[in-house]
This record gives structure tokens, C-alpha cells and sequence, in this order.
């Protein structure tokens, strides 16, 4: 039994890996481990000698196992050591920098457009993308049979089979925004919807999904003069010098009498210069609100009168920032975004400068 101590408790204190442990374990106090044969031959022997020798026997498997677990932790404790060595992290080392998003050009025009006229004392409102085809047409005075209800230019939004109420759609401008906040406000108002709306038309100049902006102001003496100067103080606050524009008489189903309104623009080598030149550039459309609107909006035409008018954020954006094609707007190209996006710190304000 001593040679058997000797030799296991030398061989553990000079193992060099816990392989070696496991070997030297198995050897020893495994199924067929040295000492474990040794205590099968306790059955063989007289009581007297086994009362010594079953002790015995048990002690030297403590000690070999105490032996085991010691010299385990003891290498465990190296193994950390060479790891906490050889594995150091320089704190000194600059940080990953991550590339800052921007901000959109429809974004900075959205933002522009509403900063200018909430100074002149229109508040936002918002309103659903999906509508039901009372506020989109309907209340806006946009019969049955009218072309912008037909499916081509229209998004319908699917009803479950055997439904046939009329469908949802996407909305085609933001007016019924509009209808929603008179029926909830009534008059006096003056508010502008910015938003996001659909219609069916892909090519150069069309993208299904757009932006517009429109504007709203009722009261008991609102005048198409009123309109004017709002617009023409709005272009020349937005393009930052004075533009000039051309009121054009035409027709839109919510408005009577309705104007389409161009500025002055030069065109010299392929670019538009807003502002200078003798030309003229269509933006917007506009007119004082039909009384069959008034009314869908719960506001009475013989009371109340006002303008109303509608433009594209989208265009403005090209128009200002020179953003030559309309689909890369809604390409999602990092380089493109990089290029024409604004800085998330640069927020438009009037005292700012547009
Ligand atoms: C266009 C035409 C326009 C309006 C939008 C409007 C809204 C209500 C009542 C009356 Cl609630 N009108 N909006 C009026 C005239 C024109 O937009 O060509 N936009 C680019």
C-alpha cells in the first residue's frame, strides 16, 4: 500500500494536464484502478487482517483523490494565469467610430415648409394612410365617375371575399386629413398636412408613393388675395429670395374658383434657377374651398369662407437642393443619402436661415 501511495502521489504532483489526471485517476481508483482491485481481494481475506486492511484501503482512495482534486485546482490556477497574461486589453485604443445617419432631403423640405408657414399661424395636422373612399372623395367633392377614383390611378386596399362594402384606399392626398380636422375643430381654422400619398403612376417625374403638403384656412373673410400672399411670402422665405409668381386660372373638384400657381424661374445650361429669369415652373395648385367641401367638413358656406391649396414636397426638394432624378429619392442608396442628406444637427428655423 505504500508503494502505492508513493508512486500515485508523485505521479499526480507531476502531472502536467488535467489528461494526465484522468489517466492517473482511472489507473488508480477507476472501475479497474489499482486500489480497487486491491479492495476486492478484502473478500479473500480472514475478518482480522480485512479489519486493518479495509481502513487502510480507504484512506490511501481519500488521499489519492484529495491528492486528485488539489493538484486540479492547482493547475486550473496556472492555465488563468498564462490566459490573464497573455490576454490584455489596451483601454488606450481609440474607439469604433459608427457613421452617422442623415437626414433625408424630404425630410429637411418637410421640416422647411412647416417652420415657415407655423410661423404664419397654421398648425400640423395629421391623419390616416388608409382611407375610406368617403374622405378621400366623396367629402372633397370627387364624384363616382371621376378619373382620379378610377382603379388606375387609385390604390384599393382588398376586402375578404363576399364583403362588398366599398374598399379602403391609399389615400391620393392629404385633404381628407383636412375634412377630419374641420369636422373635429370646425372654423375658424388654418392648418397644413404634410404626408406621405399614393397613387398608381411610375415613370420619371411620378413615383407611386410621394409627399405633399397641404394648407387650409377658414374664417369669415379669407380672400383669394390672402392666398396669394401667403404663397408668394412662402416661396420667397423657402427659396430665400423674392419669387415671383403667376396665378392661372383652372379647375380642381374642392375649389371654386381654383388656380394653378407657377414661379419664376431662369432655365440656362439644362438647370432651373428659381427666382431670376422669365420663366415659369407649375408648383401648386389652390382656390377658395367649394361650399359641398365646407359642409362634408361640418362647416357651414354661409358663414365661412377660405383658400386651400396642395404642392409637392417631393418636387420642391429637386427644386432647391438640384436633385435631378425624382426615383433615387426612394432608392435608399447610402451613397445618395450621404451625398444629399442634411446633418441631423442642422434643424431648420426661420432665425436659422432656410
Ligand atoms: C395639386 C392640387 C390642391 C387642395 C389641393 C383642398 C383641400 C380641402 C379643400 C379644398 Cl380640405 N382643397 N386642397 C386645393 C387645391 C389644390 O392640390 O395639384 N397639388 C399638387
Amino acid at each position: 500500500m505504500d508503494d502505492l501511495r508513493q508512486k500515485y502521489l508523485a505521479a499526480i504532483n507531476s502531472a502536467d494536464d488535467e489528461a494526465a489526471l484522468e489517466d492517473l485517476r482511472v489507473a488508480a481508483v477507476g472501475k479497474k484502478g489499482e486500489v480497487s482491485l486491491k479492495m476486492r481481494e478484502l473478500g479473500k481475506m480472514t475478518p482480522e487482517e480485512r479489519q486493518v486492511a479495509g481502513p487502510a484501503l480507504n484512506a490511501l482512495k481519500d488521499e489519492i483523490n484529495s491528492a486528485l482534486a488539489a493538484k486540479k485546482v492547482a493547475l486550473e490556477d496556472v492555465a488563468l494565469d498564462a490566459r490573464l497574461a497573455g490576454e490584455w486589453l489596451d483601454v488606450t485604443l481609440p474607439g469604433r467610430t459608427r457613421r452617422q445617419g442623415t437626414i433625408h432631403p424630404v425630410s429637411q423640405v418637410t421640416e422647411e415648409v412647416t417652420a415657415i408657414l407655423a410661423d404664419m399661424g397654421f398648425a400640423v395636422a395629421e391623419g390616416p394612410q388608409i382611407e375610406d373612399d368617403w374622405h378621400n372623395f366623396d367629402a372633397l367633392n370627387i364624384p363616382g365617375h371621376h378619373s382620379a377614383r378610377t382603379e388606375m390611378d387609385t390604390f384599393y386596399m382588398a376586402r375578404p371575399e363576399g364583403d362588398n362594402r366599398p374598399p379602403h384606399v391609399l389615400r391620393t392626398h392629404t385633404s381628407p386629413v383636412q375634412i377630419r380636422s374641420m369636422l373635429e375643430h370646425g372654423a375658424p381654422i388654418r392648418i397644413i398636412c404634410p404626408g406621405r400619398v399614393y397613387r398608381a403612376d411610375y415613370d420619371q417625374t411620378h413615383t407611386p408613393m410621394f409627399h405633399q403638403v397641404e394648407g387650409l384656412a377658414i374664417d369669415k373673410d379669407i380672400s383669394m388675395a390672402n392666398l396669394k400672399w401667403v404663397l408668394e411670402e412662402f416661396f420667397s422665405a423657402f427659396f430665400g429670395t423674392k419669387v415671383k409668381t403667376r396665378f392661372r386660372a383652372s379647375h380642381f373638384p374642392f375649389t371654386e374658383p381654383s388656380a394653378e400657381v407657377d414661379i419664376q424661374c431662369s432655365w440656362e445650361g439644362g438647370t432651373v434657377k428659381v427666382g431670376e429669369g422669365d420663366g415659369w415652373l407649375e408648383v401648386l395648385g389652390s382656390g377658395m374651398v367649394h361650399p359641398h367641401v365646407l359642409r362634408s367638413g361640418g362647416v357651414d358656406p354661409d358663414q365661412w369662407q377660405g383658400f386651400a391649396f396642395g404642392m409637392g414636397i417631393d418636387r420642391m426638394a429637386m427644386l432647391k437642393y438640384g436633385v435631378p432624378d425624382l426615383r433615387a429619392f426612394f432608392d435608399s442608396d447610402l451613397r445618395w443619402l450621404r451625398h444629399y442628406g442634411f446633418s441631423s444637427l442642422a434643424v431648420p428655423t426661420l432665425h436659422g436661415g432656410l
